[in-house]
């Protein structure tokens, strides 16, 4: 092994409050597709036309088409060796938080508990009206059928995400900001950074004074602030850190 492998274990194994924020480049490995590469383009929508509140306003099918392409690209995925280093982490950690910006529950279903998904959950809906929430994993809306609609007022559903100019819910918002002024360690994984406020807590984290530790494919806006960058995979990385 490295000695900047064999370094970094040793400062997560000694950390007393361990912070992790994670994106889409977690879940590549288990075939769900990011956000910002070919392949998570979607009939040549890009994220940024489609994940809008604006996009669904102008044409509510076509953002849940969009949704249910997505979920079930989620419901056919399992969570991969990067998912389960961080249940081992959270196992081992003395105080151990996992701000996700996923929406697509592998780390709840790999078996993390302390999990804050600032960016909602992609198998939950809202009302637009009374904000009613239920769990929801249809997938098919190419047919003419009615879209989903509250069961509670009948008012038209959306899913319960977090899109470009939309507020993070307010508990999850705080408890990160608390999170990354208060952890001693912050692992930054498999996200470009570049999607606020989320890509705030790492720099935050560090100014605090923070150990920043970043794995990704490639460098990211938050590479030259970090104290360690991996570049690789997290499913191959993340196991080798934790000592699994
Ligand atoms: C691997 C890998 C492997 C691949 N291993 N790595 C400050 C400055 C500038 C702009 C703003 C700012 N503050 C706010 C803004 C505006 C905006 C914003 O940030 N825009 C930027 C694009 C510039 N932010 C917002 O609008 C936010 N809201 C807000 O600020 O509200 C303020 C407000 C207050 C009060 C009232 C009203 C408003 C909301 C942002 C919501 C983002 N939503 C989305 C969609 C969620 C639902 C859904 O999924 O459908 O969240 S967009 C999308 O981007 C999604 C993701 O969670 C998010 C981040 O993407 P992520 O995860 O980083 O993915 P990628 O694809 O970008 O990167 C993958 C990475 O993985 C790559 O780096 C690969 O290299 C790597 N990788 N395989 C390791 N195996
Ligand atoms: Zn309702």
């Amino acid at each position: 092994m490295h000695d900047k492998h064999r370094h970094v274990r040793e400062i997560i194994g000694k950390a007393k409050h361990i912070a992790v924020l994670t994106g889409a480049g977690i879940s590549a490995e288990s075939g769900v597709p990011t956000f910002r590469s070919e392949d998570g383009l979607w009939k040549n929508f890009s994220a940024s036309e489609l994940a809008t509140p604006e996009a669904f306003i102008e044409n509510p099918r076509r953002v849940w088409q969009w949704y249910g392409w997505r979920r079930g690209e989620m419901l056919k995925a399992e969570p991969n060796s990067g998912h389960l280093a961080l249940v081992e982490l959270e196992k081992r950690a003395k105080a151990f938080h996992l701000i996700t910006q996923n929406i697509d529950n592998l780390h709840r279903r790999a078996g993390n508990a302390n999990i804050i998904e600032i960016h909602g959950n992609a198998f939950r809906n809202r009302c637009t009206s009374c904000r009613y929430l239920f769990s929801d994993d249809t997938c098919d809306f190419e047919k003419p059928e009615p879209l989903p609609v509250c069961p509670e007022c009948g008012s038209p559903a959306r899913v319960d995400v977090v899109w470009f100019g939309e507020p993070l819910p307010q508990r999850e918002l705080e408890t990160s900001l608390d999170v990354a002024a208060h952890c001693d360690v912050f692992l930054s994984i498999g996200t470009s950074a570049n999607v606020y406020p989320a890509a705030h807590f790492p720099i935050m984290a560090k100014k605090q004074g923070a150990i920043l530790i970043e794995i990704n494919l490639e460098q990211t806006e938050l590479t030259w602030q970090a104290d360690f960058s991996f570049l690789g995979k997290a499913g191959e990385i993340l196991p080798k850190l934790i000592g699994l």
